[in-house]
């Protein structure tokens, strides 16, 4: 098991490392703070993923899925943050494509943690994962749509809203939000309203990002970058971490 965690993590690492093209070509200018953090959120992202996957072991069988999934989510955007930085040392754009797919990934995989640590304590049902796993994709394809063009800026913004929205009422007032409260369980109670404070607050930097950066236009790409980095930051790294915590303290190991 040890082992098969250690090859995983190798894995993960070299695939971020090889998958870089002209790694001596392209240098990171020290005045490049957009560039710089990029880099700082790729090796959080690195770091994020191994505590994740060799935290596994330390948790109860039921909650050990989530622990996993959080450092799939992690692993993922490290990789993409690694192609991502390249685009955007190299050429100076915004890494939309890459951005995206990272998203398109992880988001939908978020919306499973829902789902998974309601099924932890057995609350979940099919439903709650399906209707999550709709609003997580609306949302994506209509700000990608409206980022990179396909449609009209403003279009592709009422279509990711009308998907946010829809994951929000689920989260708080529909089923899964329902079924947590319900649940008697103190350690899901607390990750739950941890994560949904994330998707609400944490996540609305997204869209303020693109209203400035496409609707407004008072936000140039630079800007644009910095935000969305730091937000993927928050989101990603202490989405995990809150569902770290409450596997550690269910399963009685950590609990003061
Ligand atoms: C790890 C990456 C995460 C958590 C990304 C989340 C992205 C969003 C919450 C994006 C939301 C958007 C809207 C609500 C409106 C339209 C534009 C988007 C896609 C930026």
């Amino acid at each position: 098991m040890k082992k098969l965690k250690l090859f995983a993590l190798t894995a993960v690492a070299l695939m971020g490392v090889t998958g870089v093209a002209n790694a001596e070509t392209v240098m990171l200018a020290q005045d490049d703070f957009v560039g710089i953090s990029f880099w700082v959120i790729s090796m959080g992202m690195l770091a994020a993923t191994a505590f994740f996957f060799l935290e596994t072991g330390n948790v109860a069988a039921g909650w050990r899925t989530s622990v996993i999934v959080a450092g799939l989510v992690t692993g993922i955007a490290f990789i993409h943050y690694m192609y991502m930085r390249e685009v955007w040392v190299a050429t100076g754009d915004s890494p939309t494509v890459y951005r995206y797919i990272d998203w398109l990934i992880t988001v939908p995989l978020q919306m499973v943690e829902f789902y998974l640590i309601l099924s932890a304590v057995g609350k979940a049902n099919s439903g709650m994962f399906w209707r999550l796993l709709l609003g997580s994709v609306v949302m994506l394809v209509g700000g990608y749509l409206g980022e990179a063009g396909y449609i009209n800026a403003t279009l592709g913004f009422i279509i990711g809203m009308a998907g946010w929205i829809y994951i929000l009422y689920e989260i708080f007032s529909g089923e899964a939000g329902k079924a947590a409260a319900k649940s008697g369980n103190k350690a899901l109670v607390t990750a739950f309203g941890a994560m949904r404070m994330i998707v609400t607050v944490g996540w609305a930097i997204y869209p303020l990002g693109y209203v400035f950066g496409y609707l407004t236009g008072g936000v140039d790409a630079e800007s644009l970058n910095v935000v969305y980095n730091l937000a993927d930051f928050v989101n990603k790294i202490a989405f995990g971490l809150v569902i770290w915590a409450a596997a550690t303290s269910a399963s009685g190991k950590r609990s003061k």
